[in-house]
């Protein structure tokens, strides 16, 4: 069978969706209203871009209608909460500058959030982290009991991995491309990994070099998979999509270090989520202080920016996210 001969299947059953399986189809053959060929000097608004995020996270999201409605409510509950979106804005950045600002990038970028929401979800549970407030609310097995969680995890992980390989307007091998490397990312050599030091390295006398490599693991394989993702959509060859796993990977740590900045120096108020959680984690800041954590974290975004010049694609939009959230987190 042809990739095109390919009935589109995103193994989500139509009445589990908001709207019908035909008008998602329409919708998903749509272009964003935004898409429109790059102009290089043009880099999308932020806040519109985290805006059109949050609509295609709406029409991916499950309504609370349908059964199981409560383990639905929960995943629209944990997806729909504010986040910062800086993965899926990653995907759409990097894809933006190779020439593609389409709904496939937008769903490449979207799946890699749906996991990070389904880690979010896990990592809050009693037997890990046990917090109560995530993205400015009560998380999820607080308000929807443990069992809802960890089903609602279980399926937007599932979601993330069927929208990959539906994903329209690119190739059967990209789609392959995709999936094969999203099992990667959440497996026992990704997030399952860095989750496992995480938890159990707590009070370990780890040095700087330990913690960033758990750090890759927990944090950079997400921040590698967005890049990548918005690389591969729009057709990157293997060059580029190598400096972009040395892109996430750096950019991924600095955003580590200034989450766990937060921890130590933010507020409930203001980070939407629990502070002083880390405790006898071995953090860059436990290890080297908030002070030279910052100027270090300051010092691999720069490295970052110095692979973005190298790369053969406009990579001004992401340099933009690197400046823009250097600004407003380690400043
Ligand atoms: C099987 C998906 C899966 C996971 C199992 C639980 C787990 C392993 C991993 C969790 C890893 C984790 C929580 C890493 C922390 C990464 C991090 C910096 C989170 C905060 O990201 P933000 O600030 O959050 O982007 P928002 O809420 O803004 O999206």
């Amino acid at each position: 069978m042809t990739d095109q001969s390919q009935a589109v299947n995103d193994g989500v059953p139509s009445e589990h969706t908001d709207i019908p399986t035909a008008a998602r189809r329409r919708a998903s053959k749509t272009k964003h209203p935004a898409a429109r060929p790059p102009a290089r000097d043009d880099i999308p608004n932020f806040d519109y871009l985290r805006s059109i995020i949050q609509r295609h996270l709406l029409l991916l999201a499950p309504t609370a209608r349908t059964r199981p409605q409560r383990v639905h409510s929960a995943i629209r509950y944990s997806l729909l909460a504010p986040g910062k979106r800086i993965r899926p804005m990653l995907s759409m950045l990097t894809a933006y500058g190779a020439g593609r600002f389409d709904t496939a990038a937008m769903d490449a970028g979207c799946a890699v959030e749906l996991v990070h929401t389904a880690s979010l979800v896990l990592d809050d549970l009693p037997s890990m982290d046990d917090a109560e407030y995530r993205r400015g609310q009560l998380c999820a097995h607080r308000r929807f009991g443990e069992s809802t969680a960890i089903l609602s995890s279980i399926a937007m992980l599932n979601r993330a991995f069927g929208l990959l390989s539906s994903i329209e307007g690119v190739d059967y091998r990209t789609r392959n491309r995709l999936v094969t490397a999203l099992a990667g990312v959440v497996g026992s050599a990704g997030l399952v990994a860095g989750q496992e030091r995480d938890l159990n390295e707590r009070n370990a006398d780890l040095n700087l070099s330990e913690v960033d490599s758990l750090n890759r693991l927990k944090t950079g394989v997400l921040f590698v998979a967005s890049v990548q993702f918005g690389g591969l959509v729009a057709g990157l060859d293997d060059e580029d999509l190598g400096r972009l796993q040395a892109f996430g990977e750096l950019f991924g740590l600095a955003f580590q270090t200034a989450d766990d900045i937060v921890d130590v120096q933010g507020a409930l108020s203001t980070a939407g989520k629990d502070v002083k959680q880390d405790g006898a984690k071995p953090t860059v800041v436990a290890l080297a202080g908030v002070d030279t954590a910052r100027r270090r974290a300051g010092e691999q975004l720069q490295e970052a920016r110095e692979v973005l010049a190298d790369c053969s694609f406009d990579t001004a939009p992401l340099a933009a996210l690197v400046a823009d959230f250097e600004r407003r987190s380690l400043r």
